[in-house]
C-alpha cells in the first residue's frame, strides 16, 4: 500500500499589530499569548509557511466609519453586504473598528513575530466593496463557481490555493487572529479545496472568547481537526 503522503504547510493569520493589544484597534484578547507558540512552529520543517495580512483600504466597506447613521457603530451586527457580481446573494455582515488599514503601523507585522521564516505573504480584503475574512477567497461563491460546481474558481480566489497546490501541499495548520472569524473562515475554505486541515489551538484567540468552544465544535463538524502543539493524534 502506498503511504497517504503528508506534504505540511502553516497559515499564520492576520497576526497585525491591530488585531494585538495594547494598542491594537481591533486588539483580539490575549493575541499576545500566541506570538511564542506561532515562533516555535514557524522553527518546524514545513514545506511551506505563507502568513495571510488584512489589507484594507481606508475606506472599506467592514469598517463602521463607511457608513452613515445607524450602520456607523463598531461591532454591529446588522450590516447586509451584497454580492457586487449577483445582488442576489447577500450575508449578515459585522462591522468593525478601522483596521488593517494598508500602510499603516496596525497592518504590520509585530516586530516579535519570526516573519523571516516565512516562506510566502498573502493579501486579503484589499477590495474597498467585499468584506474578506478567509485567505482564499471572499464571502460569495461567485457566479461562475455556482453554475460550474467548482470550489476554488470563484473570481475573487487569492493566489493562496495556487501557492499550496504548486507545492504540493496536502496538509494545511491554521494559527493566528481571529479564531472566530479569519481563522475559522480559512480553515473551512481550506478544508472545501481538499486540504487535510487542522487548527492549533495554542496558535490562535477569538475576539469574542464566550464563543471559542462553539466555533471549535462547528470547525470538527465541517471536518477541521482541532489540536494542541503537544497533540499525538497528529503523526509528523
Ligand atoms: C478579522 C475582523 C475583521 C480577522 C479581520 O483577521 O479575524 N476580523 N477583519
Ligand atoms: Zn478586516
Amino acid at each position: 500500500m502506498t503511504p497517504t503522503p503528508f506534504h505540511p504547510a502553516l497559515i499564520v493569520v492576520d497576526i497585525q499589530e491591530d488585531f494585538l493589544p495594547p494598542n491594537g484597534s481591533l486588539a483580539v484578547p490575549n493575541g499576545l499569548d500566541i506570538i511564542p507558540p506561532v515562533n516555535a512552529l514557524l522553527e518546524l520543517p514545513f514545506r511551506l509557511k505563507v502568513a495571510t495580512k488584512d489589507n484594507h483600504p481606508p475606506t472599506h466597506i467592514s469598517f463602521c466609519t463607511s457608513h452613515a447613521p445607524p450602520h456607523n457603530v463598531p461591532f454591529s451586527s446588522t450590516y447586509t453586504l451584497v454580492n457586487p457580481r449577483n445582488p442576489e446573494e447577500k450575508i449578515q455582515s459585522r462591522l468593525w473598528p478601522q483596521h488593517c488599514v494598508q500602510g499603516t503601523k496596525g497592518w504590520e507585522f509585530p516586530e516579535s513575530l519570526e516573519v523571516g521564516r516565512l516562506d510566502e505573504m498573502v493579501l486579503k480584503g484589499s477590495d474597498e466593496k467585499v468584506e474578506q475574512y478567509s485567505g482564499f477567497a471572499g464571502p460569495f461563491r461567485g457566479a461562475e463557481a455556482e453554475s460550474s460546481g467548482e470550489i476554488g474558481d470563484a473570481p475573487d480566489e487569492t493566489e493562496l490555493r495556487r501557492i499550496l497546490v504548486e507545492g504540493g501541499v496536502t496538509h494545511v495548520y491554521v494559527v493566528g487572529l481571529a479564531l472566530d472569524y479569519c481563522v475559522k473562515a480559512t480553515a473551512l475554505h481550506a478544508v472545501e479545496r481538499g486540504f487535510k486541515t487542522y487548527v492549533i489551538r495554542e496558535g490562535t484567540r477569538a475576539v469574542d472568547a464566550a464563543a471559542v468552544e462553539e466555533v471549535y465544535k462547528e470547525l470538527e463538524e465541517k471536518g477541521v481537526g482541532v489540536i494542541s502543539s503537544d497533540s499525538e493524534e497528529v503523526e509528523w
